[in-house]
């Protein structure tokens, strides 16, 4: 009871009581950063993707083991005393102490309590065991440290380069670090710079034992304390603690033993460290991604359109449009006299191979259905201008998209945006065939071209009428009485009546026919502005909304994975 209430206070000091972190949290973070580097693949720097990948491995690995136990390295320089320490803590001489150099190359672990510890221990790739049995301990300091797993290390400034590998791989896995230094080595800048600096950029558990203090006199081991306190501040370890320790005569034994039982007591130093590695290595990747993406929507708009229609060469099938039209309402409308001379020439339409489709009824295959099964209309290649207007609208869709982003995220943008060679001309070519050109022949064409038959009718009356009588005159018979309106003759006003009014008529529906060319052309301008449109949006802007898109996840992930818990 005695030994949680000194543990638990020295937890809360430390924060370790502080906030939620469990195996849960750690996986969910995990998992969050698996996401924003499925995500963000291809966009994210190889380095921060490394580490990643690492947390993220050491994660799944160290949540499968069961149990709480805690991992706690006694580490630093050679002669420091750590040797010494891991003996004096663990109660047996188990660790080679100095005198014989070089030391081992691998760590040597003591194990507290009952709990097996092999899993655990096969994953740190740790052989040498020594579980620390109450004979060596007297009781209470055996069940202080109960659930601990103590490792002491190859030393960091080892001559053989396996050792310092072994200890740097020993440091990314233990779940708690004692940093063990003495009067002489304190103040080292190599290792102030390759190891306390870079811990403490995690917030995982770290504490700092000056030990063979026996050595100074109080006032010296006071003045380098606060000279190492003060070290550490520079190294930016925040609220800095030194435990001075002397393995030779256990003074500050009792006190590391105490800080070590509060951190073991909290159960949850490893998820601490995974929590940190995780969110580390989030924060890392975080810098990579931008704080917001743009929005596409304003950018997707006439512009765009526009060239691409003219890279269609949609003009000249507006003006086919138009000029159809007026054929057309020639051709039904027109001078019965001289509508067949109109009726030869070629439909505007029908020399760019988009001849009308029957717009629609679903169900009936329309021309324009089979065309674009059949390939591509007729219609001239796009000038290298309105090529080059296109590449120039795409590239700056991809530039106005990709403007606040990282660079990375800015070139999947631009990439994204402008799609390989001839693919878009064929897409615009599909989209114009897939319009239909034609809509409803309108009703007026039915009824002045009725007219005009009356008309002609009339004509053709009046004609053969007088044709019949120049016969009888010329055969000198006797005349007939000719009715008339007036002093005019009938079969005079209904040849030249005919006529003249169908001549009249053809002017009127010539006006008229141009006035609904024009209103023709308009409906199907915005049925191709529609059609160009969605190619647009499927084929550049689609593509450029996918990367935001991926971004925005990478961002949101990274944001969960790297949030304090
Ligand atoms: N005076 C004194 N000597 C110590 C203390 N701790 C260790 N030593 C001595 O320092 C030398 C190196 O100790 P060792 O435990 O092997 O250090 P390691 O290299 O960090 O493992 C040995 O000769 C120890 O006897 C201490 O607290 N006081
Ligand atoms: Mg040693």
């Amino acid at each position: 009871m005695g030994l949680r209430a000194v543990g638990s206070r020295a937890a809360s000091r430390d924060g370790l009581s502080a906030g939620g972190v469990s195996a849960e949290v750690v996986q969910a973070k995990a998992a969050a950063l698996t996401s924003a580097l499925q995500s963000g693949a291809g966009c994210l720097p190889a380095g921060g993707v490394e580490r990643a990948e690492a947390a993220i491995a050491k994660t799944a690995a160290r949540t499968l083991i069961a149990g709480g136990r805690t991992v706690v390295a006694l580490a630093g320089a050679t002669g420091s005393g750590k040797s010494s320490l891991f003996n004096v803590l663990a109660g047996a001489e188990i660790a080679q102490v100095g005198a014989r150099r070089p030391t081992t190359s691998t760590p040597t672990a003591a194990v507290w309590g009952s709990e097996s510890s092999s899993a655990l221990l096969d994953w740190l790739m740790v052989g040498a065991r020594h579980v620390v049995a109450a004979p060596e301990l007297p009781q209470h300091q055996t069940l202080e440290l109960d659930g601990l797993v103590l490792l002491d290390l190859p030393d960091f400034d080892s001559q053989a380069t396996e050792h310092r590998v072994e200890a740097d791989r020993m440091l990314d896995l233990v779940d708690v670090f004692i940093w063990v230094t003495d009067p002489q080595k304190y103040a080292d800048a190599r290792l102030h710079e390759a190891y306390i600096a870079k811990l403490s950029a995690h917030d995982a558990v770290t504490i700092t034992v000056l030990n063979q203090a026996d050595r100074l006199t109080p006032e010296a081991l006071a003045a380098c304390r606060s000279d190492l306190l003060r070290l550490l501040g520079e190294d930016g370890v925040v609220d800095a603690e030194v435990i001075a320790t002397s393995a030779k005569d256990d003074s500050g034994v009792g006190e590391l033993r105490h800080r070590i039982s509060a951190v073991v007591a909290g159960h949850n130093a490893a998820v601490r460290r995974l929590d940190s590695d995780l969110r580390s290595a989030a924060t890392v990747l975080r810098s990579a991604v931008a704080d917001s993406e743009p929005s596409l929507d304003d950018l997707a708009d006439t512009g765009l359109v526009d060239v691409l229609s003219r890279a269609a060469g949609i003009p000249v099938i507006l003006d086919a449009v138009e000029r159809d039209f007026r054929r057309e309402t020639a051709v039904i409308t027109g001078w019965p006299v001289t509508r067949w001379a109109r009726a030869l020439r070629p439909a505007p339409l029908k020399l760019l191979g988009l001849s009308k489709g029957v717009s629609g009824r679903p169900g009936v295959i329309s021309q324009s259905d089979v065309r674009s099964v059949l390939g591509r209309s007729s219609l001239p290649p796009p000038t290298p201008a309105a090529r080059a207007a296109v590449a120039l609208a795409t590239r700056e869709l991809g530039d106005q998209a990709g403007r606040e982003l990282p660079q990375a995220w800015a070139d999947a943008v631009t990439d994204a945006a402008m799609p390989p060679g001839g693919d878009l001309g064929d897409a615009l070519d599909q989209a114009v065939m897939g319009t239909s050109l034609r809509a409803r022949d309108p009703l007026w064409w039915t009824g002045f071209g009725f007219v005009q038959w009356i008309l002609a009718m009339t004509a053709a009356v009046g004609l053969s009428w007088l044709i019949v009588l120049m016969v009888l005159g010329w055969l000198r018979l006797p005349a007939v009485d000719t009715p008339g309106l007036g002093p005019l003759p009938y079969p005079f006003l209904l040849s030249a009546g005919g006529l003249f009014i169908g001549f009249l008529m053809s002017r009127l529906s010539r006006a008229v026919g141009r006035v609904g060319a024009r209103r023709r052309k308009g409906l199907v301008a915005a049925r191709l502005h529609d059609s160009v449109a969605q190619v647009a949006r499927d084929r550049l802007v689609a593509p450029v909304q996918d990367v935001l898109d991926r971004h925005r996840v990478t961002r949101e992930s990274l944001d969960a994975a790297s949030q304090p818990a």
